[in-house]
């Protein structure tokens, strides 16, 4: 940094960059000084809960990412600036949040705060831009730097704009004047907590990621947890309903930016069907790439399930016969619940008491053709479920690992499971998995 800088150039170079920036199109602009983050011992006591989840990458970071000085020698200020994203979400089913309606915009930010970066690098300072793109806490840096108030959803809450902004920083050896904190606002409110459909937020103000539906739907690698499969409700990918139910967040002023204009896309059914490469296609430049070819059929399949009808059912079953264990599960859930629906709507819940079938109940698997196993069993035991069979015996043979998770996938739709497990290996080397089943009330 240029020692020489008196505080009357340090102010001017600001303003320019303020002006800059709002040329560039950000709503907002703040500086923060280069000090370790006041919520680091927090941070480290939400990753050592494990409230990080499956985001490794988050606990890696700890010291880095709560002290800018660890990720640019010299740091002397923190710029940061806000996009304004919103877009009002054209309707189809499987909601998308609204920062990825439209064009991603990681590289658009930094693109843009590159071009700040060229006036830092005039005035002789060393400087790094991001968002979302490394081991910086964002959020806690821009209420730092005055651009508003970290709400209880955690999300930094714009008072003109709301949530609904990105946000980009860039760490600079400048040492430049730094803005004043802005008062929160919440006062006594708790919207956001309580309009969370699976109680992440906690009233001390941080999310446990293992229950948020952004997380679910967007990291989240593997199955979906069951018990949060319906809470998913019709999220295909993100969630804004902590944000959205926030007061602040009622002048919805659409965002000037083109890139963050709607693209189309399809209905979660569609998708499903997707290959590969239309998967590819479609999410080019996108941020719903981020989930992934199997995330993102997976999560139709799971709002499929929650609001699909008999029609989607050809769809699913395509599904279940698929290459991708994951979504073949997903997708015999999904039936599951649809079926559960439509016998509903028609009968009513019948009430039979559990009966327990006979050892000839047995299933044994080896009597179906390898490409069926899969879509027979489903239909089994929904049949069995139909008659009222609670107990199910189903022979397979040693190292089916998969199969057995497939089955457990099954069940868990058709009815609670009491208990699952193998039974010990019978003459001819077999062994059974039993699933003990107990009507939903
Ligand atoms: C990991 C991550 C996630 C995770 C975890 C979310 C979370 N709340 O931490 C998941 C995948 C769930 C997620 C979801 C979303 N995300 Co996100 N995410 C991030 C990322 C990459 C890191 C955030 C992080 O460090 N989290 C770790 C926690 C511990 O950090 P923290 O909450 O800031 O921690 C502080 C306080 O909570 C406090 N604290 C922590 N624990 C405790 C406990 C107590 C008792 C107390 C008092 C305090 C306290 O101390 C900490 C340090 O200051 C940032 C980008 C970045 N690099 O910052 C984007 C970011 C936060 N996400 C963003 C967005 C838009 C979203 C979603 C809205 C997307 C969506 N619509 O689906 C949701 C919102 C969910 C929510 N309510 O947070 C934006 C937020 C923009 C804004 N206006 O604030 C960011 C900044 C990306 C960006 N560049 O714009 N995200
Ligand atoms: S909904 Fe209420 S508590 Fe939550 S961030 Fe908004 S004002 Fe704060
Ligand atoms: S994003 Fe959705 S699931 Fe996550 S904390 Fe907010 S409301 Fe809850």
């Amino acid at each position: 940094m240029d020692e020489g800088l008196t505080v009357e150039v340090a102010a001017a170079l600001k303003e320019r960059l303020k002006a800059e920036a709002r040329s560039l199109g950000f709503a907002a602009f703040g500086v923060t000084d280069a000090s370790s983050a006041a919520g680091a011992g927090k941070f480290a006591e939400w990753i050592a809960a494990g409230r990080h989840a499956g985001m490794e990458w988050l606990a890696k970071d700890v010291e880095r990412r709560t002290n800018p000085s660890l990720i640019l020698p010299g740091c002397r200020s923190v710029i940061l600036v806000a996009m304004n994203t919103f877009q009002e979400a054209p309707a189809r089913r499987g909601r998308i949040a609204t920062y990825a309606l439209g064009g991603d915009y990681h590289k658009l930010i930094v693109g843009r705060l590159k071009k700040l970066c060229d006036i830092l690098h005039e005035a002789g300072a060393v400087s790094r831009p991001y968002a979302d793109t490394g081991p910086i806490l964002e959020r806690e840096l821009a209420e730092r730097a005055g651009l508003g108030w970290r709400g209880r959803h955690t999300c930094l809450v714009h008072p003109i704009l709301g949530a609904w902004t990105l946000l980009g920083a860039i760490a600079t050896t400048l040492p430049l004047p730094p803005d004043a904190l802005h008062e929160n606002r919440c006062g006594t409110c708790s919207r956001c907590l309580k309009k969370c459909p699976t109680g992440a937020l906690s009233p001390e103000g941080f999310v446990d990621a293992r229950l948020c539906l952004a997380y679910l739907t967007i990291e989240h690698k593997g199955p979906i947890p069951l018990e949060l499969r319906e809470r998913l409700g019709d999220h295909l990918f993100g969630c804004d309903d902590c944000i959205g139910a926030c007061p602040w967040n009622r002048r919805r002023i659409v965002t000037e930016e083109p890139r963050f204009t709607p693209r189309p896309f399809p209905d979660s059914k569609e998708l499903l069907g997707w290959t590969r490469e239309e998967f590819e296609a479609a999410t080019a430049g996108s941020a719903i790439r981020r989930a992934g070819y199997d995330g993102l059929r997976r999560n139709a399949c799971v709002v499929l399930g929650n609001i699909g009808t008999e029609a989607d059912l050809p769809a699913l079953e395509r599904a279940l016969k698929g290459d991708s264990a994951l979504v073949a599960e997903h997708a015999a859930w999904a039936i599951g619940r649809i079926r559960e629906r439509c016998q509903q709507k028609t009968a009513g819940m019948p009430h039979e008491e559990p009966v327990t079938v006979p050892i000839d109940g047995v299933l044994d698997l080896h009597t179906f053709r390898p490409g069926e196993v899969k879509s027979l069993l489903a239909e089994y035991v929904a049949a069995c479920r139909e008659k009222g069979i609670f107990e199910i015996r189903i022979i397979h043979g040693k190292g089916t690992g998969a199969l057995r998770e497939t089955v457990r996938g099954l069940f868990s739709r058709m009815a609670e499971v009491e208990s699952f497990g193998s039974a010990p290996e019978q003459e001819g080397g077999w062994g059974a998995t039993i699933a003990h089943l107990r009507r939903k009330s």
